[in-house]
């Protein structure tokens, strides 16, 4: 049986990941992060007790900040793959607190990267590193390729950078199989709530059941290329199973602007988009990326790589789900008082 360790567990893609791996067999070990509050909600539904035998995942506490703690986890585990989905990732938070997102999104892989040289277990061990199309920045190039010139806005994509290219240099250097996906955004129900799509997919549906009145909103004109989580957590799996390690775009090869996302929403949900969306410069970010669109080619003749949801099936997924979930708190809300 495979083992594989991943961090970012709890996050959106670590779910579906894990999900994924569960599903052909492999044990799952998962890093989390000791919380005040349950910070496990997106993977309750994997979680058995672990006092019965054969349970499949497993979670340890552990922070990228931590190497000491990343080195012991590998020399008991011994995994065969390690998915690194752990950071930061809200780009307008990096700009808050740059130097934290620096340590976990950069340095955390330098440290896992690290681990896995200290257990020994270079030829052993396959590794994926969680890049991203923010680390293209700047338009200089349409549609991005993997060797489309780098040009970070934001000290998230300058860190996932330093991550990229350290595992490059790992693979290079010490001939670790390391694998980066330059993944352009992928959304789902399980998205952040902050994360544009899903704030205005949650908005949208509260309003459509008078949970709420107005969605506040940074800069609409913003394109990007957005797909599906669930398909593009499958495509980590597929780099790793490669003989050769090696980076890929995956992306759809379309784009719509922030606004195109607001009008598909509201015109699902039948409400008039400009009655209720307002701007707050608050949204705003002190460097924006433009436009993303990704052309994934090589990933499609390597890999098999082939979206099959894209832009209006992935709105409609996501106002469907979020509209069940305003429901349920629109009952909970209507409940009369005791
Ligand atoms: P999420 O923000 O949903 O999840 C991030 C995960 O990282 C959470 O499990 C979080 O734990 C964990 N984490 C945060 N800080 C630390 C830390 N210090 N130590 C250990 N774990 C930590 O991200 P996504 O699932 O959307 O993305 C997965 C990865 O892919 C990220 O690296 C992201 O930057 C990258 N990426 C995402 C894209 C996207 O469109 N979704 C596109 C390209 C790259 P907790 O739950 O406790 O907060
Ligand atoms: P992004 O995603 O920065 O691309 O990073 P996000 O959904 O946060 O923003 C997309 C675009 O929407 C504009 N925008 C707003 N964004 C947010 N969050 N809130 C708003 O109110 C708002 N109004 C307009 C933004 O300016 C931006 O242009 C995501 C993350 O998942 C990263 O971790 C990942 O690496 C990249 O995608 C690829």
């Amino acid at each position: 049986m495979k083992k594989a360790l991943i961090t970012g567990i709890t996050g959106q893609d670590g779910s579906y990941l894990a999900e994924l791996l569960l599903a052909k067999g492999y044990e799952v070990h998962g890093i989390i992060r000791r919380a005040s509050t349950f910070n496990t909600s997106r993977i309750d539904h994997l979680y058995r007790d672990p006092h019965i035998n054969g349970v499949k995942l497993i979670l340890h506490y552990g922070d990228l900040a931590d190497s000491v703690q990343m080195v012991k986890l590998l020399y008991d585990l011994q995994p065969d793959e390690i998915y690194n989905l752990g950071a930061q990732s809200h780009v307008r938070v990096s700009f808050d607190i740059p130097e934290y997102t620096g340590d976990v999104v950069g340095l955390g892989a330098v440290r896992i990267l690290e681990a896995i040289r200290e257990a020994g277990l270079v030829k052993k061990c396959r590794y994926y590193q969680a890049s991203s199309s923010e680390m293209f920045g700047k338009v200089q190039e349409v549609p991005q390729v993997e060797t489309t010139p780098f040009w970070p806005r934001s000290p998230y994509g300058c860190a996932k950078m330093y991550a990229h290219w350290l595992t490059v240099n790992y693979r290079e250097s010490y001939h670790l199989h390391a694998s980066s996906g330059i993944l352009f955004n992928h959304e789902s129900p399980r998205r952040g709530e902050t994360f544009v799509t899903r704030k205005i997919t949650r908005a949208a549906t509260r309003i459509k059941l008078g949970l709420q009145d107005k969605l506040y909103m940074g800069n609409l004109d913003a394109q990007r290329d957005w797909g599906y989580a669930k398909e593009y957590v499958e495509m980590m799996w597929v780099m790793l199973q490669q003989d050769q390690p090696d980076d890929y775009v995956v992306a759809t090869n379309e784009t719509h602007t922030v606004k195109e996302f607001i009008q598909e929403t509201f015109g699902l949900l039948n409400l008039d988009w400009e009655k209720y969306v307002n701007y707050d410069a608050r949204y705003e970010r002190p460097a924006e990326v433009e436009l993303l669109i990704g052309n994934p080619a090589k990933a499609k003749k390597q890999l098999g790589w082939e979206p099959k949801v894209k832009f209006k099936e992935l709105v409609k997924i996501m106002t469907e789900s979020d509209l069940e979930l305003a429901k349920r708190e629109a009952q909970i809300a209507n409940l009369p008082k005791p």
